[in-house]
């Protein structure tokens, strides 16, 4: 077993609703590191990434919307990718947000200039680029700007150029996605599984499918966004939409991925401990840590 390096990126800056910030401390007093030592791993906890906080940022006035924070998130996002560099090569690296605006350091991070295969696992594609974003908040558009489209400031992360390919991207349980991602999504050819997909098909269908998809691939990162989860479960997240992933749905496909061994990072974002009760949505990411890096129930 690989030892697990976590990183907090508490960042806040890509959407409008104040908390998600707060998401790295909720998930590691949700026992994060106590839930993987108990089945067997190494962790060591590498701390935060340095984000601004933003009242302190001057918001650019010329800019709409969450554009204005684009050179915070672009910075906190190349500090990021340093972060994840220092980790020793052979690290399953853990990143905890923060909004999803985080993963364009993350999956660049990890991914070290090689070839890699990206699970989205979410309410939304986060496939908008400045153009098409209704709202301009730079979380709903992370996955674009991995795949090369959107403002060359975000796609030149690290180095230049996209670094991710779109076919080598598989979307699960969305269920609000934007005209314009519609259109993106489609043109470029990503594979998307929508809840109307996982109520048909059912995850053990799809997780095989995903298994198939990334054969033979070095590393795949799973990006797991709270808000993939049914509100009734994890109702700290900014951005909530009915008729999400049941408890047992979630916990499935990270067991029957855990089965096939083929996740190699991972990030879990959007937790907002102001909005959630009790912490229980950073309690659930937890456990899906769990099943996800080995848990079984027998
Ligand atoms: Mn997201």
């Amino acid at each position: 077993m690989k030892p697990i390096g976590i990183l907090g990126v508490p960042m806040d800056l890509g959407q409008g609703r104040r908390g998600v910030d707060m998401g790295p401390s909720a998930i590691r007093y949700g026992r994060l590191q106590e839930v993987l030592q108990s089945l067997g791993h190494q962790v060591h906890d590498f701390g935060d990434v340095k984000v601004p906080v933003v009242e302190s940022l001057h918001r650019q006035a010329e800019q709409p919307g969450g554009l204005g924070y684009l050179e915070a998130i672009r910075a906190a996002c190349l500090d990021t990718i340093q972060a994840l560099g220092q980790m020793p090569a052979d690290t399953f690296p853990i990143v905890l947000g923060g909004d999803h605006s985080i993963a364009m350091g993350s999956v660049t991070g990890v991914a070290r200039g090689e070839r890699i295969g990206v699970i989205w696992v979410d309410a939304h594609a986060d496939f908008n680029t400045p153009e098409t974003s209704p709202s301009g908040n730079i979380h709903g558009m992370p996955l674009a700007h991995l795949c090369g489209l959107g403002d060359p400031r975000l796609i030149n992360l690290g180095y230049p150029g996209a670094k991710v390919r779109p076919e080598d991207v598989v979307l699960i349980g969305v269920r609000s996605l934007d005209p314009g991602e519609v259109r993106l999504l489609r043109q470029r050819g990503v594979m998307v599984f929508t809840m109307k997909e996982v109520d048909i098909e059912g995850i053990p269908a799809i997780a095989e499918a995903v298994v198939q998809h990334f054969r033979g691939f070095a590393k795949v990162h799973l990006s797991l966004d709270a808000d993939v989860l049914d509100p009734e479960i994890a109702p700290g997240v900014g951005t909530p939409v009915a008729g999400g992933l049941t408890y047992r749905e979630a916990h499935l496909l990270m067991e029957l991925l855990a089965d096939a061994q083929l996740v190699t990072s991972l990030d879990l974002v959007e937790v907002n401990p102001i909005l959630d009760i009790a912490n229980r949505t950073a309690r659930m990411m937890v456990e899906l840590a769990g099943s996800l890096l080995g848990k079984k129930i027998f």
